[in-house]
């Protein structure tokens, strides 16, 4: 959920202020979007709680589970896990090597997160998708996680302006009537948003738990259904509520234009 700028994800959120909305996101941004040559095979991936618009970290405990479904054969990636700074903030990094064509499904479950500023702890599911040697087979597989977006448009390969279309999945059933939010990565802080409302945009899914989304320029976005977790997790004797996220990165670019 969005929360006013001052909060930052702190107990400072206490002092009331309707301010401008920013958004925190699970990040898993890879180092290539696709693999094409066999000298650069390896991809290293970048996992990290943040704000991506407004460039603000957050600290990033250890992930619960971190791992990869390749070919639809799942791995266990926790163990290559290493600590690093994402916005001045504990993230971390591993590698992946693709050894044969196949699409690599990445995807993240943190720590539930505790925000002062909303009184309830937050798990972003994070996904990207990062295909290899031209396979493109099963980028819209489900991975099972608890409340994770199926993308319904390929989520590589895509150019600036098309529309980007998921289905969210709770507990594997699609999910009407979600919030999804969508984010830029505005890696090197090239953009600045226009008013308040334009950090993060929102769009809804429909009845069948769809929604679209139009990308206005190239790079990393992220798109992050917000769906409440049935269960509560207890903090200081009471029982908080949990946002459950389930986030998907895709990248989008600019053709090339030949030179004559
Ligand atoms: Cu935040």
């Amino acid at each position: 959920m969005t929360h006013g700028i001052r909060a930052l994800c702190s107990a400072l959120a206490l002092v009331l202020w309707a301010g401008p909305a920013l958004a925190h996101f699970g990040m898993v941004i890879p180092s290539q979007d696709v693999v094409t040559d066999k000298d650069k095979a390896k991809v290293g991936l970048v996992v990290s709680f943040s704000h991506p618009m407004e460039g603000n970290g957050m600290d990033m405990a250890k992930p619960k589970e971190f791992g990869v479904v390749d070919g639809g054969k799942k791995a266990d990636l926790l163990a290559a896990l290493k600590p690093a700074k994402v916005m001045d903030h504990a993230a971390w990094t591993a590698e992946y090597a693709f050894k044969r064509p196949g699409v690599g499904i990445f995807y993240v479950v943190p720590e539930p997160y505790f925000e002062p500023a909303e009184d309830k702890f937050i798990e972003h599911l994070t996904k990207v998708v990062v295909p290899a040697f031209g396979e493109e087979e099963g980028w819209d597989e489900p991975v099972g996680l608890a409340a994770e977006i199926v993308p319904l448009t390929r989520p590589f390969g895509n150019y600036v302006g098309n529309v980007f279309t998921g289905k969210v999945l709770v507990d594997g059933k699609p999910a009407p009537g979600v919030t999804v939010e969508v984010e830029y990565y505005n890696k090197d802080k090239a953009y600045e948003a226009p008013n308040e409302y334009m950090t993060t945009q929102a769009v809804k899914t429909d009845a069948n738990g769809v929604f679209s989304y139009a990308v206005p320029f190239a790079g990393w976005w992220g798109f992050a259904a917000l769906t409440d977790a049935p269960e509560t997790i207890e903090k200081d004797g009471a029982a908080k509520k949990v946002e459950r996220g389930a986030v998907l990165w895709a990248k989008f670019l600019e053709p090339k234009r030949k030179k004559k």
